[in-house]
């Protein structure tokens, strides 16, 4: 029998060096034209705004041996009720009061600010401690979680299942949640904190195994052109082997987690998980 090979596909648009957009995925062959295809249309926007250089977009595509990919579960999802950036930014700070060390929220928090929101878009994300402690991993364009994908038949019960809760289109928020997934599998992460490059695009998340991944509304003001994604990992992380699980262990997600055992908090709602009658067309297990 020949052995099944996957595809990660590794998309990036940028303008001389600024990132503009990223996206990945990983599918089996049949799969590639449809996601090359989708991939593709996100250059489109970033041309009408007639730049001079006009935008670059990067693909890499490397396969994957099928026996190679894990198979695991996407983060449950919670929304934050919050109807202004400075209540959003108030429930933010309660979630972290509850994952990091004591008294470091203000550190972190002053991490965010200074380098994710008020520092040009980076290719991948920004890592420090829950101490606070910078990690400096190769230069100031961060680590890219890459090789990961989400089953296209789970990726459609979501969208049927969030069009009742989220605006549309709702790939973002998708695309978010795998990644952030990936992330939070690796066991040296504690949280991981993003608020999207897009100017129009104002919610962003936390995420951590306790609360899941909580939806934030208002996580900057509409029309602010910054944003991306700090991950803060224990002090006794081994760096080698978290750069090695985002970068290269290939993850798909073929089922979500139940939310019954999430962790509570008076600002936070659960959005029903994809429930657990649901079958993933390549589900193995
Ligand atoms: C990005 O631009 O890559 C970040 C997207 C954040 C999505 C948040 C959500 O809608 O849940
Ligand atoms: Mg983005």
């Amino acid at each position: 029998m020949t052995e099944e090979f996957y595809f990660s596909i590794r998309m990036r648009i940028h303008q001389e060096g600024t990132h503009l957009s990223g996206a990945e995925d990983l599918v089996p062959a049949r799969d590639l034209d449809h996601v090359l295809s989708s991939f593709s249309d996100r250059l489109l926007p970033h041309l009408l705004n007639d730049a001079i250089p006009p935008p670059q977009q990067i693909v890499t595509i490397d396969p994957v041996p099928g026996k190679e990919i894990r198979r695991k579960p996407l983060l449950p999802v919670q929304f934050m009720e919050s109807l202004s950036c400075d209540e959003s930014e108030i429930g933010l700070r309660e979630i972290l009061d509850c994952l990091l060390p004591e008294g470091k929220t203000e550190r972190i928090m002053e991490i965010f600010k200074q380098e994710i929101m008020g520092n040009l878009p980076r290719h991948g994300a920004l890592i420090v401690t829950s101490l606070g402690e910078p990690i400096l991993a190769e230069g100031d364009s961060g680590i890219r979680t890459t090789h990961v994908g989400c089953e296209p038949s789970l990726r459609r019960a979501l969208e049927e299942m969030l069009d009742n809760y989220l605006e549309k289109p709702n790939h973002r928020f998708i695309d978010a949640l795998v990644l952030a997934s990936k992330v939070l599998a690796s066991e040296s992460v504690v949280a991981e904190i993003c608020a999207s490059d897009d100017p129009s695009y104002t919610t962003g998340y936390v995420a951590s195994r306790p609360f899941g991944y909580v939806r934030i509304p208002h996580m900057k003001k509409a029309g602010y052109g910054r944003g991306g994604r700090l991950y803060v990992v224990f002090p006794t992380l081994h760096l080698r082997t978290l750069i090695n699980e985002l970068r290269h262990t290939p993850v798909l997600f073929d089922r979500q987690s139940s939310g019954s055992l999430l962790t509570s908090h008076p600002r936070l709602r659960l959005i029903p998980s994809v429930g657990d009658d649901f079958h993933s067309e390549g589900r193995t297990e």
